[in-house]
């Protein structure tokens, strides 16, 4: 079998004999035709990429308008995370918890031993070094991705810091997380996502979809990091990263959980309104922070991740005019559409209409959207207009607000604070959201979604909040934590909050919160902005749906916080007594 590089690599780094001897096994099992080291070069992407488009399985599109991007387009039964084939194999069942489905470790070894013999004949094994956050911060961890696909590959380099760099650190740090994937046949019936804690280890089969198959996003950064994380004292999050520059010249950092497909990137963007003169907005990360408590009892963020797999459709200069525009070039689209031009379409995208579906078909309006409702981009974080080059700092930004929130018609207002730490994992814990197109199954229903870490938690949840509870004891000056909603609905169906922009008025208040300089009012469910509170100069808003924004609905809540209950029945020991207090404190205040 040769070793045949796709392009003549530079002197190989030094390849610890461990990873060596893990390459030489699983090529052994998977019986590839060649073996690629991955050094993340321009001139390995550039190969890749014209390979791709050689077998026209990457379509370059308009030259003048997206000079370097291409659309992919995926088998129409893979577009999404698949939540019901994904496992976490412990030892211990109890230790996945009933939050995560499972399998007994030597059970899933031996189907996946299975599916990957000669899964790879015929095909080039690339092997992928990548490291989750800036390659010389404490705070990242480096993996290695061993896949068959060269989409993988490209998508990879975009989302970490991938190649050369990321093997020496390895060789110097002496450990990696072990993630193996092969498209397979992408056959559903043959399609699993394993995660292995104990072992850092992931075997993922049968999907080229990101969540699935780029493994160093939700399988490592979040799933196994999580297990690393609650063994080691730091907390692996599915949350935005931002810097807010005020107009007095002060920034704060802020992190924010949101369910996948509610904003984030969004909100990671966002473009002040007109009427909020001298605020700034930078992006640190638009979907997963790794935080720390650091020596002087503040909670320290990375972003782990060096670009965005972001949703397409929405994505239009209202929304988001920053990803709007840094999509223009370098950008890979996968299954949108394509208008007359050759460019990618999806709502909200402008161009001409749309003439061909996201499974190549002519477009007709009969066969559904013409681009897939979670089709996607994949883009260097550094095409933001509104990066921060905090993103590359070693030892993080300090955090001064958590966000939690969710997709609800109903019940949950426009912004709450929580009294304190504690309450503020109650709050966490209690996160419930409509579900969207980024997972597979009906997209619209109200699932609860805690700290929007439900398909990504790599552990029982009890422990999960146990562990959050002993972070915050461990913080002298911990971050304050809110809950917002930008997706309340009146009677009619309609939005009461405009949104996007727009939401900036909310965290304003949620750092004059921070910085002790803005009014709350105490209800029963935390502090609340009065309407006054909030700045709505030049806000389209009627004081009516502001109102009904900022309400609490006593006998909804007490409902609300009785299912909460129930539903952390579920988690028996596990379940730490100190959220059970917060629960029934949270409970008799709303008596
Ligand atoms: C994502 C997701 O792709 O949450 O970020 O599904
Ligand atoms: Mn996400």
């Amino acid at each position: 079998m040769a070793t045949q590089p796709v392009i003549p690599a530079a002197a190989a780094p030094q390849v610890p004999a461990s990873l060596d001897a893990w390459v030489n096994e699983v090529r052994a099992l998977t019986a590839p035709a060649r073996v690629h080291w991955c050094t993340g070069s321009d001139a390995e992407a550039a190969a890749l990429t014209a390979e791709l488009a050689g077998k026209g399985e990457l379509l370059p599109l308009n030259a003048q308008t997206f000079p370097g991007s291409h659309l992919a387009r995926s088998a129409p039964n893979d577009v999404a995370r698949v939540e019901h084939l994904t496992f976490v194999c412990t030892q211990n069942e109890q230790d996945a918890g009933p939050n995560n489905h499972w399998m007994a470790p030597a059970a899933a070894h031996q189907k996946m031993t299975e599916l990957f013999r000669g899964a790879m004949r015929g095909r080039t094994l690339y092997v992928v070094p990548y490291c989750m956050g800036p390659i010389d911060s404490p705070y990242a961890r480096c993996g290695v991705e061993i896949t068959d696909s060269a989409y993988v590959v490209l998508n990879m380099r975009i989302m970490t810091r991938m190649g050369s760099q990321a093997l020496e650190r390895i060789a110097r740090d002496g450990t990696f997380v072990r993630g193996l994937h092969s498209t397979g046949d992408l056959n559903p019936e043959r399609r699993f996502i394993m995660h292995f804690p104990e072992e850092l280890a992931i075997m993922s089969f049968g999907s080229g979809y990101g969540g699935n198959a780029l493994l160093g996003k939700k399988c490592h950064a979040l799933r196994i990091a999580s297990w690393q994380a609650r063994k080691e004292g730091w907390l692996a999050e599915h949350m935005l990263l931002v810097a807010l520059d005020s107009p007095e010249g002060k920034t704060f950092y802020v992190a924010a959980a949101f369910p996948s497909a509610c904003g984030k990137t969004n909100l990671a963007m966002l473009i002040p309104p007109a009427a909020l003169p001298g605020w700034r907005v930078r992006t640190i990360g638009d979907d997963i922070a790794w935080l720390h408590p650091g020596p002087d009892g503040r909670l320290y963020a990375i972003n782990p991740e060096s670009g965005y797999f972001g949703v397409a459709p929405g994505t239009s200069p209202k929304s988001n005019k920053n990803a709007y525009d840094m999509i223009r070039h370098d950008t890979i689209f996968t299954n949108v559409a394509l208008n007359a031009s050759n460019e990618p379409w999806w709502d909200g995208a402008g161009g001409g209409p749309p003439v061909t579906d996201w499974q190549g078909r002519p477009y007709l309006a009969a066969n559904g959207p013409a681009a897939h409702p979670n089709s996607r981009f994949t883009v260097s974080a550094r095409q933001n207009p509104s990066y921060a080059h905090e993103a590359d700092a070693p030892a993080g930004v300090p955090i001064s607000a958590i966000i939690f929130g969710g997709r609800r018609r109903s019940l949950a207002p426009l912004v709450y604070e929580a009294r304190d730490w504690s309450h503020g994992v109650l709050v966490g814990s209690g996160v419930a959201s409509e579900t969207t197109a980024a997972a597979a199954g009906q997209v619209g229903v109200l699932r609860r979604d805690p700290m929007a870490m439900k398909p990504f938690a790599g552990y029982n949840f009890g422990d999960y909040w146990r562990h959050w509870l002993s972070v915050g004891a461990r913080l002298k000056h911990p971050p304050r934590i809110f809950h917002v909603n930008w997706f309340r609905q009146d009677a009619d169906g309609k939005f009461l909050w405009p949104g996007f922009g727009e939401n900036l008025r909310v965290l304003k208040w949620i750092l004059g919160r921070v910085s002790g300089g803005l009014g709350a009012r105490e209800t029963p469910i935390g502090f609340m902005p009065a309407a006054a509170d909030l700045d709505s100069t030049g806000l389209a808003i009627t004081p009516g749906a502001l109102e009904e924004l900022l309400s609490v609905d006593a006998t909804a809540w007490r409902g609300e916080l009785a299912s909460l209950g129930r539903d952390f029945e579920q988690y028996g020991e596990r379940l730490p007594a100190g959220l059970k207090t917060e629960l029934e404190q949270a409970l008799a205040r709303l008596a």
